[in-house]
């Protein structure tokens, strides 16, 4: 039986929790709690830092969400693939993944950072940065998206990674200037999938510290 250790808030474990459900694969799913001594060990056990998420096989334990949706497509293919089997094919759709758990995810993960672990005055000097690099990121994704239903071909591994990247992002720092963007995102919220990851997720919503940026229709 497959495991995937995480949290329902966890935005990467969001992103694998994705791919499972548009897999439609069975798993179980053993909720890891980093405030308790035992999942941290447990997780540190899985992973090398103790980072959720981390999927489990038998002997095999993966860590890194995008390996593991490789992985998953491969081994446990659902109705549609989510990535093109050819190395080279599936270039754009890897390269769109990096981008946004670079330069949406990580930017958006240090503001969280700066407000949650870091000493008075940190947001102020880290945000301007992360908050610029959002700016383009989003005027990237923009392009990208202009004529195109998902970010690369049919739906797959980068809007895997887009959903909680952008979910979170944008209650931070909104892309709404953003017209093929937001329209993206709109369409993201709609897929099955996303939907189900954001139940899962709602009663944890409250503690995100930045929960005031989230649109009330996800919250109820
Ligand atoms: N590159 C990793 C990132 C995993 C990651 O940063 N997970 C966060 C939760 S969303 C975490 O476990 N943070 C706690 C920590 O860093 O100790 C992946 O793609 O899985």
């Amino acid at each position: 039986m497959l495991t995937l250790y995480g949290h329902p808030l966890s935005s990467y474990t969001q992103k694998v929790l994705i791919a499972l459900y548009e897999l439609g694969t069975d798993f179980e799913f053993r909720h890891i709690d980093l405030g308790d001594e035992g999942d941290r060990a447990l997780m540190r056990s899985l992973e090398p830092m103790g980072r959720m998420p981390a999927l489990r096989e038998g002997d095999l334990v993966l860590s890194q969400s995008s390996l593991m949706i490789e992985w998953l497509d491969r081994h446990h293919p659902g109705p549609q693939r989510l990535l093109d089997p050819d190395p080279d094919a599936s270039l754009p759709a890897r390269q769109w993944d990096r981008f946004l758990d670079f330069q949406v995810m990580q930017m958006m993960q240090q503001i969280v950072d700066a407000r949650i672990f870091m000493s008075e005055g940190a947001e102020e000097r880290v945000s301007p940065f992360a908050r610029g690099k959002l700016d383009l990121a989003y005027a990237a994704l923009d392009r990208q998206l202009d004529g195109r239903d998902w970010i690369v071909g049919g739906f797959g591994l980068a809007d895997c990674a887009a959903m909680p990247a952008l979910f979170y992002a944008g209650a931070i720092h909104p892309f709404d200037a953003h017209p093929a963007l937001s329209a993206y995102f709109d369409r993201l919220m709609q897929r099955p999938s996303v939907q189900r990851v954001i139940a899962g997720a709602q009663p944890w919503f409250q503690y995100f510290p930045f929960k005031q940026g989230i649109p009330a229709r996800f919250l109820t």
